[in-house]
């Protein structure tokens, strides 16, 4: 059993039965000169995350962990986008539209893959997710459940997005969740630090919240 330092007590866990899921470090949120950039946000602020990120999927994939990849994005067809998401921002270019790097969050496009720094293993899984939560219209349940697993390490952006709707639905399907606050990212410092708060309040409500320096530290001992 490895144990992390945490918020708001210690986090046990066992690697056999605990996944890392990185959610949607695409190019079109976090590269220069994608999606998120063209809409205002200063993507160093995501960029932070993607150094802190590799040393932990570099530690889990040593660890044996299973790490799963998530993407948000939409059929070419766009028949799985909602008509709200898709009139949402009243944005001269969304989903679907072209974009900086190919069609907005269109699955195959440029712009929709994982960022070349964390690019998936063959064999790890990738779960396109039409929506926010991982585990909306995906069969991220079925595959944890069917590995045995129990707890996820969750990185990834952006904090208060999709971070914490995957986070709020794996809590309510059973798992415990630790966050690692270096290894997710947000375009808003107060997002940032109210999304974690809110995760880690009330002894832990949504799960606890640790860093990457404490999670290895645990991993390796
Ligand atoms: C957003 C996400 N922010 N991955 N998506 O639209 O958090």
């Amino acid at each position: 059993m490895a144990r992390v330092q945490a918020e708001p007590y210690e986090f046990e866990f066992e690697p056999a039965t605990t996944a890392l899921l990185v959610i949607d470090m695409q190019r079109d949120f976090v590269d220069p000169g994608g999606f998120g950039e063209a809409l205002g946000n200063d993507v160093s602020l995501l960029r932070k995350a993607i150094a802190p990120t590799k040393r932990v999927l570099d530690a889990a994939r040593s660890a044996k962990m299973l790490v799963i990849h998530t993407r948000e994005g939409h059929r070419p067809d766009l028949s799985d986008l909602p008509p709200s998401k898709k009139a949402r921002g009243k944005l001269k270019a969304g989903i679907g539209d072209p974009g900086p790097m190919g069609r907005i969050l269109v699955r195959g496009e440029y712009g929709h893959d994982i960022i070349d720094e964390l690019k998936p293993l063959p064999g790890e899984p990738v779960m396109d997710k039409p929506g926010k939560g991982a585990f909306y219209a995906t069969d991220l349940d079925a595959m944890l459940k069917n590995r045995g697993v129990q707890q996820l390490v969750v990185c990834g952006v952006t904090t208060e997005v999709c971070v914490n709707s995957s986070v709020r639905e794996a809590n309510d399907r059973g798992y415990d969740c630790l966050v690692l606050e270096d290894c997710v990212a947000s375009y808003f410092p107060e997002f940032q630090l109210m999304a974690l708060r809110m995760i880690k309040a009330q002894g832990g409500i949504f799960g606890w919240v640790s860093d990457s320096r404490k999670f290895l530290a645990a991993l390796r001992s």
